[in-house]
């Protein structure tokens, strides 16, 4: 794991990306650590030997159209098709916890607000694994480490985090902590939203029905533009996805 230090970042951005990324704004918090990498499939198929992980959904890739689920699962591609429940349950039989989303955009963006982990280029082949149909071994594109060495924190896989889907997060009180709202707030938000007939934020998703959870970074199969640190995804917790997976957080 690797520490993030105590301290102030910029979080979310005013030009560029979708509504639910703005304004850009302080927030402020504790020092944690975050995995050097994403979680591989060798390490949760311990959890999984442990009985106290669940397996992968091994219907995911196909249902996806990405062909095999045996092209996902050499011993150190990441973990994916697994759910939110089942990444919390992986972190917590670790010792640890799912990072919460500020942290995480903090850890991919450093204290100089850039654009992706490595900085404000945009995306290559170099730096992340993504415009193509299956994943890579963690920790195979170095150049992209992000500021304070994390790698495919842009690409790979996506990552589950702690937090519940807050379209508006970044102006409600707890915005200066990178908090969102209750629950109920945001399933207040979402009703209002669907009333006016307005889109999600997050391409052709539709507004959520429940609180659904957030994961960062873009995966495999997504475009360049997509990978920026800043763009929010959300599910329900429920889903398998094979384009999602997981790195654990420590507090510091
Ligand atoms: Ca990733």
């Amino acid at each position: 794991m690797i520490l993030v230090p105590a301290g102030p970042f910029m979080m979310g951005a005013d030009r560029g990306g979708q509504e639910d990324e703005r304004p850009a704004h302080e927030v402020t918090l504790a020092a944690f650590w975050l995995d050097k990498t994403e979680v591989t499939n060798e390490a949760y198929e311990r959890c999984v030997a442990a009985q106290v992980c669940r397996p992968h959904d091994p219907k995911s890739s196909q249902l996806n159209k990405f062909g095999g689920d045996e092209a996902f699962r050499a011993p150190k591609q990441p973990i994916s098709s697994i759910s939110w429940d089942e990444s919390k349950t992986y972190c917590q039989w670790m010792g640890k916890r799912l990072p919460r989303e500020a942290e995480w955009e903090k850890a991919a963006r450093g204290t100089d607000a850039r654009k992706y982990p490595w900085g404000n280029d945009s995306p290559d082949a170099t730096r992340a694994v993504y415009a193509g149909s299956r994943t890579a071994e963690v920790g195979s594109r170095p150049a992209g480490a992000g500021p304070f060495g994390h790698l495919d924190m842009a690409g790979n896989v996506w990552e589950w985090l702690e937090d519940i889907y807050d379209p508006y997060a970044y102006r409600r009180a707890g915005a200066d902590r990178g908090l969102p709202g209750s629950c109920e707030e945001v399933t207040a938000a979402q009703n209002e939203l669907r009333k006016k007939g307005q889109q999600g934020f997050t391409g052709s998703n539709p507004i959520p029905t429940e609180c659904e959870r957030n994961l960062r970074g873009g995966a495999f199969n997504y475009d360049g533009p997509g990978l920026r640190s800043s763009n929010r995804v959300h599910h329900p917790a429920s889903f398998r996805l094979i384009m999602s997976g997981v790195r654990c957080a420590k507090d510091g």
